[in-house]
């Protein structure tokens, strides 16, 4: 079977957040089809957005699937439901937030789905702990992730 591999990431500021990882984690380790690869570390994060919310706790999951992306997105929502996250408020404190950065080397554009992430390049929340686990990652575009933060100014 072809699996692909996948970076997910995960960030909690509600609820006792390192907790919620863990046990976001523990559901996508027990998912079919998906394996769990490697994790980072928990990283503590200041609030993108209003900084009247707890910091956050994040991380970066890499995984191999046999799921489609678009599977894969709605196993992660379920994941996010069963943890109690109701609804996603833009830029508000949440229990549980799964985000599929990268699937395989794809570039992918629909109605529910944009690949690589777009906030991916952009937040350090993401970044620090995606190149803990992947310091060599190239993206879909060839361009190799280290060196796209590197030249930013
Ligand atoms: N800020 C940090 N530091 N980490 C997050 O995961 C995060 N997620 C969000 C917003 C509210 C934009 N800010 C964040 O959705």
């Amino acid at each position: 079977m072809v699996k692909i591999r996948c970076y997910i990431a995960l960030g909690s500021n509600l609820e006792n957040p390192r907790q919620q990882l863990q046990l976001a984690l523990s559901s996508l380790a027990t998912a079919p089809k998906i394996d769990i690869v490697r994790t980072s570390s928990f990283y503590q994060t200041t609030p993108l957005g209003p900084q009247d919310q707890p910091d956050f706790i994040n991380a970066v999951t890499q995984i191999d699937t046999s799921l489609s992306a678009t599977a894969l997105l709605m196993q992660l929502q379920t994941i996010e439901q069963q943890q109690g996250r109701i609804r996603k408020q833009r830029w508000g404190p949440r229990i549980i937030d799964l985000d599929l950065l990268l699937y395989g080397n794809m570039t992918i554009e629909t109605d529910v789905l944009t690949i690589p992430h777009p906030g991916l390049i952009h937040r350090n929340f993401v970044i620090e702990p995606l190149l803990e686990i992947a310091p060599d990652l190239i993206l879909p575009n060839g361009h190799r992730l280290r060196d796209l933060v590197a030249a930013r100014i």
